[in-house]
């Protein structure tokens, strides 16, 4: 067996436990064959070369904005957002620690403008792609992104993803992208692990 640069973890619960909003099917495909087509793809491309000695948030950066290694590009920061989105969900949302919770009444006044911040952007992502919440230097915000692109390409701290990519929702919600987001956000963030990751930042 060869050894491959990249990898990524198990799921971080059962694939039946985000049900209805997210079905085992939706959840067999997507982390089954889409990021792991992603993973198999990033494997291939970095093998023999230094990208392969990297990290992935290296590779993310350093490939980022260079025409050349688009693909590689897009098949690295796949593996990040999807291992990403993996640990943004969870079948019990949680509350947010009280450090931000206070950053999210700072920037966005309560948990509610924040929830439909994020359900107006992902909603409003036209075509492919994520919606985030970030934790800037002047505050937190919500940003969507196109296709594979991602906030830590350019160095910023993200704290959850919501995928919009049809792949994401199209089994369970058909073409209902808002239906699913709300259904997310308001039931399966895992605001433990965006705790978490506003600490370290
Ligand atoms: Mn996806």
């Amino acid at each position: 067996m060869t050894s491959t640069p990249f990898s990524i973890d198990p799921l971080p619960w059962a694939d039946s436990s985000l049900a209805p909003v997210i079905s085992a099917r939706t959840i067999g495909f997507h982390y089954g064959k889409h990021h792991h087509g992603y993973l198999n793809k990033l494997n291939a491309a970095a093998q023999g070369t230094s990208f392969a000695e990297q990290s992935l948030e290296s590779v993310i950066q350093a490939a980022y904005g260079n025409a050349d290694q688009q693909g590689l590009f897009n098949n690295a920061a796949q593996v990040f957002n999807h291992s990403f989105y993996w640990q943004s969900l969870t079948p019990s949302a949680g509350t947010p620690s009280s450090a931000l919770k206070d950053a999210i009444k700072d920037s966005f006044g309560d948990e509610t403008a924040l929830a439909d911040a994020l359900v107006k952007a992902g909603a409003g992502q036209f075509g492919s792609g994520w919606v985030w919440l970030v934790a800037g230097e002047s505050g937190l915000f919500v940003e969507a992104t196109s296709n594979a692109d991602t906030p830590l390409a350019r160095g910023q701290t993200c704290l959850l993803t919501i995928d919009v990519w049809e792949h994401a929702y199209y089994l369970d919600h058909q073409n209902d992208r808002r239906g699913y987001l709300e259904a997310i956000v308001s039931r399966h963030l895992d605001w433990t692990f965006a705790s978490c990751q506003f600490d370290r930042a």
